[in-house]
């Protein structure tokens, strides 16, 4: 059976951001979807750090107006033509890493990054016709990162939806759209932790706790490093599986020295999870030579390069990066989900705030002011 809205374009209130630095709750027009693409009405979105980089106006993919947001969680309202795996009524996140099964880079086993709708998101539009599916004030809003979770209704394509147990709490697990999922998945599949490990995870916010949680309990290090400029950081992540901590602001000497002295010669392996470039070079310079291996996980500033003496590479350190954790989203959202059900992963601690959509300025503050690990906004 139809339902009403099916085929209609659909009203509804996002936060919409017409240039960077503010968002505006505004009435926007969501077209139906087309072929291929899923409109889902977003029942709760959390802000992430990247959410607040780009409206900063520091992401170099950034294009205004858009509707930000990538962490979110709802329920299939119609689909398009060709849509076969999910169906009106689904709970389904959102997933900003595509999973196509088709293109090379699905199919070459050796990494979780999709070509199939990349290029368009990027673009902030869909790649059947170009277009974004989004309008406000008769002006075109583009989508970004092929999610948009900050409207009440959105539109991606059918290869970014995962589809989930309707049993798992969407205010909770929309956590698994970016951050609990890249920090589980850098320790877990891009630098493969082996038991008895020393680990330096650099940021202990959601990305870095979900890092903790994973070396400790899932991979079996021995030693799990802290480092973060918040000691208010340091309980919780404790909690999650941190077992010293380091703050970098105690320190005369560079944070990779004292990594190393603390260490006997440097961790086996880093983490940096803030976005900063010097700190993904005091993280890979905090590795022991011969096998330390550092991942990238934080997002710097559009511009920004790091750098580091070829020496530290000579030496046999490696240097990495990861997106969405190295997680296929369709195949393993689902399945990090019957694990949170399962009472392997935790996701509660992270909520330290609920607001609802017309507060979402003040999700922005908290995080900006650090206060907060995930705000989730309920969209009702
Ligand atoms: P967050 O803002 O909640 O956490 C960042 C933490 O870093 C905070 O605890 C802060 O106190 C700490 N910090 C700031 N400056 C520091 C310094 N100089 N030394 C040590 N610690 C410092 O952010 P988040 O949501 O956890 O995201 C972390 C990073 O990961 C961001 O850069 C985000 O854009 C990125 N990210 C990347 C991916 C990916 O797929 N690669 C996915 C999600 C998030
Ligand atoms: N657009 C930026 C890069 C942004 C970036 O690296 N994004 C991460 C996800 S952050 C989620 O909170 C990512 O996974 N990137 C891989 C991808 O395909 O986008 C720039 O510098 O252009
Ligand atoms: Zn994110």
């Amino acid at each position: 059976m139809k339902g009403s809205t099916e085929g209609k374009t659909i009203t509804c209130k996002a936060a919409v951001a017409w240039e960077p630095h503010k968002l505006s709750i505004e009435d926007v027009e969501v077209a139906p979807p087309k072929a291929n693409e899923v409109r889902i009405k977003i029942t709760h979105t959390a802000l992430c750090h990247t959410d607040l980089l780009t409206l900063s106006g520091k992401d170099a993919e950034g294009k205004f107006p858009c509707i930000l947001g990538h962490e979110g969680a709802g329920i299939v309202e119609s689909v398009g033509e060709g849509v076969t795996e999910v169906k009106s009524g689904d709970h389904v996140i959102p997933c900003y890493q595509a999973e196509c099964r088709e293109c090379k880079f699905c199919k070459s086993g050796k990494t979780n990054l999709c070509g199939k709708v990349r290029a368009a998101t990027g673009q902030g539009v869909m790649l059947l016709d170009g277009k974004p599916r989004f309008s406000a004030k008769g002006k075109p809003i583009y989508h970004y990162m092929g999610t948009s979770t900050f409207s009440q209704y959105t539109v991606v394509h059918d290869v970014s939806v995962a589809k989930i147990n309707p049993k798992a709490p969407l205010d909770k697990v929309c956590l698994f759209g970016c951050g609990v999922t890249t920090g589980r998945g850098a320790v877990l599949n891009t630098a493969k932790v082996e038991p008895g490990s020393t680990v330096a995870i650099f940021g202990l916010g959601t990305v870095g706790l979900a890092a903790c949680e994973a070396a400790k309990k899932a991979a079996g290090a021995k030693r799990v490093i802290g480092v973060d400029i918040q000691p208010a950081k340091y309980p919780l992540a404790q909690k999650f599986g941190a077992t010293e901590f380091v703050n970098p602001k105690d320190h005369e000497k560079p944070i990779q020295q004292v990594l190393v002295d603390m260490t006997d010669g440097g961790v086996d392996y880093s983490f940096e999870c803030v976005g900063k470039v010097e700190l993904m070079r005091a993280a890979l310079e905090a590795c022991i030579k011969g096998w330390g291996t550092s991942v990238i996980v934080g997002v710097a500033e559009a511009g920004a390069e790091v750098s580091t003496r070829p020496f530290m590479l000579i030496t046999g350190r490696t240097w990495k990066g990861t997106a969405f954790g190295g997680y296929k989203s369709r195949t393993d959202v689902p399945k990090l989900i019957e694990q949170y059900l399962n009472g392997e992963i935790r996701i509660e601690e992270y909520i330290t705030h609920r607001l609802s959509l017309p507060e979402i300025n003040e999700a922005v503050e908290l995080m900006k002011r650090g206060e907060c690990l995930r705000c989730v906004i309920s969209m009702e």
